[in-house]
């Protein structure tokens, strides 16, 4: 059986430099300047955003960066260390469905931030993007694009945006111009999480409440499992959870599901007759109603003191995406049942699901033991080589030079 590795992200300054330099090759002159925005781990609070809910994210130590500079022209370019297509277009005339594959991700949000921009002044401007949170890992490589870019945005075209109007421009860009109706849990936790911390994100209007989270001083550690299956959220299955929310919110009478009272659940849910449905609503409610409990575990004690606790909470989050809501494939499960038995205080699945990655709490001198019992599941289950990291929580989007 093959050894398993917990990777450490790429080293920050390292890549700052190589993508000033990238830049610099690309395009023939010193970059303004680069910045970067990370990806996130969700602790807990899945598939609750687009419902007003609540989430517990915290930015990891893999970013997606950008050297970019303002030019006299209207011409947006963009190149990346990840593909070899290039873009070229007027900035004036970006709107929704003309812009394809990944680069609408970039130029969206340029499209996005418009408003901010006074009348009349050019947007040319040139970017190099080195995207180092894996791609189609469910750790929000595409919000990291977005948000990176929109710091760069902010600086180059002296925008005058507030961090939450870069969410909300990151936001529209993903969901207005790629066209995928995710509902801003990633965006936000990229620009607003700070390091040292998780983020209390409150849904209904993203507010957001600093949670300590110092796992390190108390030799505990969260685990990545990237089990690299693929996964997609543009695709139908994202979008008919979201409509079965919906359903599910317009059948109680609510404007979402964060207004449905917890206690009684069964007897409020028994009005909704598709059967599917209502369990779609049941995993709403009760991630919601773990999200504050996990909340009010944090603020009353270390982790350390709540880790049983907590650990079944990141359970039955597991459980209920599993269930309920049905967003895991096998190699998720594989991923969270053996985190479990090699001795795991709690695992989940992050992200939208159908692929992509967990997380475990474990003890810090155990986090190896764990990795290794992972992958050798995964080896038993012909199910690939996942990827290890640890979730090291790091700060938000801004400027590295
Ligand atoms: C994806 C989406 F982009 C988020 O908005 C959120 O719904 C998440 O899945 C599930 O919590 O990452």
């Amino acid at each position: 059986p093959s050894d398993a590795v917990i990777l450490e992200a790429p080293d920050r300054r390292d890549t700052v430099e190589s993508t000033a330099r990238a830049f610099i090759e690309a395009y023939g002159y010193q970059p303004d300047g680069v910045w970067s925005a990370p990806g996130r781990v969700n602790i807990i609070g899945e598939h609750v955003d687009y419902q007003d809910g609540l989430c517990l994210p915290m930015a990891i130590s893999h970013r997606c960066f950008v050297a970019a500079a303002r030019t006299p022209t209207d011409l947006v370019r963009v190149r990346s260390a990840q593909s070899e297509i290039v873009f070229e277009g007027d900035a004036s005339q970006l709107e929704p469905g003309n812009v394809e594959g990944w680069h609408a991700y970039v130029t969206g949000v340029l499209w996005a931030l418009r408003p901010f921009i006074s009348g009349g002044e050019q947007q040319g401007v040139d970017l190099y993007i080195d995207g180092r949170v894996p791609l189609g890992s469910g750790l929000s490589s595409s919000a990291s694009l977005e948000c990176a870019t929109a710091e760069a945005l902010e600086s180059l075209l002296s925008l005058d945006t507030t961090p939450l109007e870069r969410v909300r421009a990151a936001i529209a860009a993903e969901n207005d111009f790629v066209g995928a109706s995710t509902g801003g849990l990633d965006q936000a936790a990229s620009v607003l999480c700070s390091a040292g911390q998780a983020l209390l994100l409150d849904c209904r209007d993203f507010s957001t409440t600093p949670v300590p989270w110092d796992l390190a001083g108390q030799g505990l550690a969260l685990l990545i499992t990237d089990t690299r299956a693929e996964h997609s959220h543009a695709d139908g299955q994202y979008s008919a959870r979201r409509r079965d929310s919906e359903r599910a919110a317009r059948t109680l009478g609510v404007k979402t599901l964060r207004d449905v009272e917890p206690s009684g659940l069964e007897d409020t849910l028994a009005q909704i007759d598709d059967e599917v449905v209502r369990r779609r609503a049941r995993h709403i409610v009760t991630e919601i109603q773990r999200v504050r409990e996990t909340y009010e575990l944090l603020g009353a004690g270390s982790v350390r003191e709540n880790v049983q606790r907590l650990g079944e909470l990141l359970n039955a989050s597991h459980d209920s995406l599993r269930e309920d809501y049905e967003v895991t494939v096998p190699a998720l499960d594989v991923a969270v049942e053996a985190a479990r038995t090699a001795g795991a205080h709690g695992s989940r699945m992050v992200g939208g699901g159908f692929g992509g990655s967990t997380i475990a709490l474990v003890e810090a001198d155990e986090a190896q033991t764990v990795a290794q019992a992972i992958a050798d599941a995964f080896e038993r289950d012909g199910l690939g080589s996942p990827e290890f990291f640890l979730a090291l929580p790091e700060d938000g989007a801004g400027q590295d030079l």
